[in-house]
C-alpha cells in the first residue's frame, strides 16, 4: 500500500516539476503542493502506526539541558566527533555504517549538559525506509537541534539531499514556525487579515489552499510574507522546527584554498578536524549557543536566591516548563509563582504556569500545602 502511496507523490511531483510557474497556474500549484503534503502525512501516519513503539537501539531516553543529533553520510566522523566532545565513545571505522543504533552521550560545557546522540550514517531516500532511515529521522524529529555533518566532497550538494529527506518526514531544521493563525468559524467565509502585502501567492490562491483543507470559514490573522509551503505547513500541522548547525569536518584533508572557498560558499558553517581537535572548543559553544538555552535562579520561600545552581531551560520556556525541571509536584500543587526579572514589569509579580520566562528571572514557586 505503502509503495503505490509513493508512486501517487512521484506523479504530483512531477506534474509540479512541470508546471510552468506563473499567475495562471498558481492555483493548480497549491493545490498539487497540498495533495503531495495530504500523502506524505499518510504515509507518516501508516509507518507510525505499524510498529508497535521505538525500534530497539534508537529509543533514547532524553537526558540533560537539551538534545541535539549528528546527521550525515556514512563515515563523515559522526562517532568521532562524538567520542571527543562527549564523555561517551562510539565505536569509529573506516568503513561505511559503522555506526548501526543510536549512542546518547552527554556533553558537558559552560556549566551546561547537553544529550548528543550519534547516529547510522543517513542515506538517500532516508525518509522512504532505506538504511535505517525511517529510525534515524524519528530520533532527529525530537531533537532540539540538528547538527548536520559534512566533509570535503560535494558538501553543499550533500547538505541539501539531506535537508531534503528530513523536510520529506515534516522536520524544518533552522526555519521559524510561520506566523499564520487560523480561527475556525461556524460561517462567514474567510477574513483573511494580513500584516505586508503576500508576494508569493495571491490571497485568492491563499485562499484555495485553505479550502483544500476543508478550511472553509475562519479568521485568518497572517504575519510575514509566507510561501504555499508555508501555509501548507500550518494546516499540515505536525511540523517540527529544531535548530540547525552545519558542520564541515575533516578539515585536515583541505588545501587553504579550498577551505577558504568553503567558507564563503558555507558562511554559518562550523569547520573542524574531529581527528587533530581542532575548533573543537567552537563547536561547543555553536552547540550550546545555538539551542538558546536561558539559566533562572530559583528562591525557596523565606530563603535567599540559589545562585549558585541556576536551573537551565530553553528560550521561551514557561513557568510550567521551569516546575517539570524541578519536580512533578510542583506542576501538580502549583498555586502561583513569583517572578522578578526581565521578563516581568514589577520585582515580585505573581503569574501563573503560561508565563514564560526570560534569562536571569528569580523564581519563587508557590505551591499547595497538603
Ligand atoms: N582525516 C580525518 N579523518 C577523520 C576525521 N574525523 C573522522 N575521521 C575518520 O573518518 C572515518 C570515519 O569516522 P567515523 O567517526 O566512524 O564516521 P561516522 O560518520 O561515525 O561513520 P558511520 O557510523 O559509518 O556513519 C574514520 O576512519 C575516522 O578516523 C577528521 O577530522 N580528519
Ligand atoms: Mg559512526
Amino acid at each position: 500500500m505503502s509503495s503505490t502511496i509513493d508512486e501517487k507523490i512521484t506523479k504530483l511531483e512531477d506534474e509540479l516539476r512541470e508546471t510552468p510557474k506563473n499567475k495562471s497556474t498558481e492555483k493548480h500549484t497549491g493545490v498539487l503542493k497540498s495533495k503531495i503534503a495530504k500523502l506524505r502525512r499518510k504515509k507518516l501516519d501508516l509507518i507510525a502506526s505499524s510498529k508497535s513503539g521505538p525500534s530497539y537501539g534508537f529509543d533514547v531516553k532524553k537526558a540533560g539541558d537539551g538534545s541535539a543529533v549528528l546527521i550525515g553520510f556514512p563515515s563523515t566522523g559522526k562517532s568521532t566527533v562524538l567520542t571527543k566532545i562527549t564523555s561517551k565513545a562510539s565505536k569509529i571505522g573506516h568503513y561505511d555504517f559503522t555506526t548501526t543504533k543510536a549512542i546518547p552521550g552527554i556533553l558537558e560545557h559552560r556549566g551546561t549538559q547537553i544529550q548528543l546522540i550519534d547516529l547510522p550514517g543517513i542515506i538517500e531516500e532516508a525518509s522512504k525506509g532505506k538504511g535505517r532511515g525511517r529510525e534515524i529521522l524519528a530520533v532527529a524529529r525530537s531533537s532540539d537541534l540538528i547538527v548536520i555533518l559534512l566533509e570535503r566532497n560535494n558538501p553543499l550538494n550533500i547538505y541539501e539531499k539531506i535537508i531534503d529527506e528530513l523536510s520529506k518526514v515534516a522536520i524544518r531544521p533552522g526555519k521559524i514556525r510561520p506566523d499564520i493563525k487560523i480561527v475556525k468559524k461556524d460561517r462567514g467565509g474567510i477574513a483573511l487579515s494580513t500584516l505586508f502585502r503576500l508576494t508569493h501567492m495571491s490571497e485568492k490562491t491563499f485562499i484555495d489552499i485553505l479550502r483544500e483543507y476543508k478550511v472553509m470559514n475562519a479568521a485568518v490573522t497572517v504575519r510575514g510574507d509566507p510561501t504555499m509551503d508555508d501555509l501548507i505547513d500550518v494546516l499540515e500541522g505536525n511540523r517540527v522546527y529544531p535548530k540547525l548547525l552545519v558542520v564541515v569536518n575533516k578539515i585536515d584533508l583541505l588545501s587553504s584554498r579550498k577551505l577558504a572557498s568553503l567558507k564563503r560558499k558555507l558562511p554559518n558553517a562550523v569547520f573542524i578536524s574531529a581527528l587533530e581537535e581542532e575548533n573543537l572548543e567552537l563547536l561547543k559553544d555553536r552547540i550550546i549557543d545555538e539551542l538558546e538555552l536561558i539559566q533562572v535562579y530559583l528562591k525557596k520561600q523565606r530563603a535567599k536566591t540559589d545562585y549558585e545552581e541556576p536551573l537551565i531551560v530553553k528560550r521561551d520556556s514557561s513557568i510550567k516548563d521551569v516546575c517539570n525541571k524541578i519536580h512533578r509536584k510542583f506542576k501538580r500543587q502549583f498555586r502561583y509563582a513569583v517572578v522578578s526579572g526581565k521578563s516581568t514589569k514589577h520585582p515580585f509579580q505573581r503569574v501563573g504556569l503560561d508565563h514564560i520566562v526570560q534569562d536571569g528571572d528569580v523564581i519563587t514557586i508557590i505551591i499547595k500545602q497538603f
